[in-house]
């Protein structure tokens, strides 16, 4: 990945990549100054705790390939939203759909799609919020609004989709046991909605 820019490219990657860091930090300190004000208020921290990421240049060379887009540092600013990805574990299904909406309703940064995989899970059981923020990052000529993709989700759905990638990527198992495995996920999948609705009840109920 990294040898297909060269020249002004390289640059111009570099100074897209600061953008997005800036971006990552900039809805970080939002979402902890959330957290911060909701522990006051209700006694509570919604947010477990958050992980930051950038996608490596290799992946990101990978996924332009993937859907056949121009290799360039313009064509990644025009059609990728999620070079900069930031994780929000919560601890209730509540608290996700709390810390999103606050988030959304502020004014300096924008929603740009929204896709609910709690309301509506994927086939294969996974569950999560992601909303792509954009954010303007101030530089010395201006603001650049930047996007931000954000992946809200639950411990359990945490521990899910941890073990259900690292399945999908295990290549040294043979095919009818990962289909078995994959199956017994579909299945945990239910059930730890299910739990988590359950102690969601309890959690509500005690206040
Ligand atoms: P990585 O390594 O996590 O970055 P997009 O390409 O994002 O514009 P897409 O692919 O429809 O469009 O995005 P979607 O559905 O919002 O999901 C993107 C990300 O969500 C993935 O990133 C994963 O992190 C996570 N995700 C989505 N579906 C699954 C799933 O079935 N299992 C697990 N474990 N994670 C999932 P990337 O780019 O695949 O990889």
């Amino acid at each position: 990945g990294v040898d297909v820019f060269q020249g002004s490219q390289i640059l111009a990657y570099a100074e897209l990549e600061q953008i997005y860091s800036g971006a990552m930090r900039e809805i970080g300190t939002k979402l902890e100054n959330l957290d911060d004000e909701f522990q006051l208020r209700n006694k509570h921290n919604p947010i477990h705790h958050m992980e930051c990421r950038l996608k490596s240049i290799d992946s990101t060379i990978g996924k332009l390939r993937k859907r056949n887009l121009p290799l360039s540092v313009e064509s990644i600013r025009q059609n990728l939203y999620d070079i900069a990805g930031i994780r929000v574990i919560c601890n209730y299904v509540t608290d996700v759909y709390a810390v999103a909406n606050t988030l959304s309703e502020q004014s300096d940064i924008e929603v740009i799609r929204i896709k609910d995989y709690i309301r509506n899970p994927k086939p294969n059981g996974y569950r999560s919020l992601h909303v792509i923020y954009q954010v303007p990052v101030f530089l010395s000529d201006g603001p650049h609004p930047t996007p931000v993709e954000v992946q809200f989700r639950t411990s359990a759905m945490d521990y899910w989709a941890s073990l259900e990638h690292r399945l999908r990527y295990k290549n040294s198992i043979e095919d009818a046991a990962k289909e078995r495995h994959f199956e017994t996920l579909r299945e945990c999948a239910r059930q730890l909605a299910d739990i988590e609705d359950r102690m969601q009840q309890i959690h509500q109920e005690i206040g």
